[in-house]
């Protein structure tokens, strides 16, 4: 059940997915964590990579990525705790995810009722958004008490617009991070069933092969 995979073939294109059952493979920073409720929507025992708060980061670098391809990023994100969205006085409380030096997700969750958090299914990506606690999150779980109320978030292929990244070179550092939170058990957030995935067509060698279009192409013109 538990799975991690790196470098898998070209038919199945995907570069990294990682359940966070059995390993952290990959990434810098944090612990296989248990999300310790009885009301696990991801299932009574399945584990997270956190838990994270305050400005805390953790980076996952992926190698053997083909340069100007697209690439898809899913992931669950856990919003645990006392999260207070857009608030001016104990936020905002942001989530980010940046490639290389672009941002692909800055936002602000809300656990809160009173504040409104700027994540919408359509709104993720940056954007002064001004939406309830919990819209768009797949669960929601306000029956905890204040430090054990959580949201999780699927940032999939279905119900959000994907996350996507085109790296310029064969290696890519991608940072997931917090801001202005106020620490475990106060505020935190982990993240679960990580995948990586080009979108690519099945070619086993992409930049070899395109080396010999090259070479194929100089031959015909020699011909010409
Ligand atoms: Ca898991
Ligand atoms: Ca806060």
């Amino acid at each position: 059940m538990a799975t991690l995979v790196v470098g898998s073939g070209a038919q199945a294109q995907i570069v990294y997915s990682n359940d966070f059952e059995t390993t952290t493979g990959g990434f810098s920073n944090g612990a296989l964590v248990s999300h310790a409720t009885t009301a696990n929507p991801l299932g009574p025992t399945s584990k997270f990579l956190g838990l994270f708060s305050d400005n805390t980061v953790t980076q996952l670098t992926l190698t053997g990525l083909t340069p100007g391809s697209v690439y898809d990023l899913t992931l669950d994100l856990l919003i645990k705790g006392s999260w207070d969205g857009n608030s001016a006085t104990v936020g905002p409380d942001v989530w980010r995810v940046k490639a290389g030096g672009s941002t692909l997700v800055d936002t602000t969750f809300s656990n809160v009722a009173g504040s409104n958090q700027s994540f919408s299914r359509n709104g993720y990506i940056g954007g002064p958004g001004n939406f309830a606690p919990g819209t768009d999150a797949s669960v929601v779980n306000n029956d905890l008490g204040v430090f054990s109320h959580y949201a999780i978030y699927k940032f999939d292929k279905i119900a959000l617009p994907q996350i996507e990244f085109t790296p310029a070179t064969s290696s890519l550092v991608i940072t997931f991070e917090g801001a202005n939170l106020q620490g475990v058990p106060d505020e935190s957030w982990a993240i679960d069933n990580v995948t990586v995935a080009g979108r690519g067509s099945a070619i086993p060698e992409p930049g070899t092969l395109a080396l010999v279009g090259l070479g194929a192409l100089a031959l015909l013109r020699r011909r010409k």
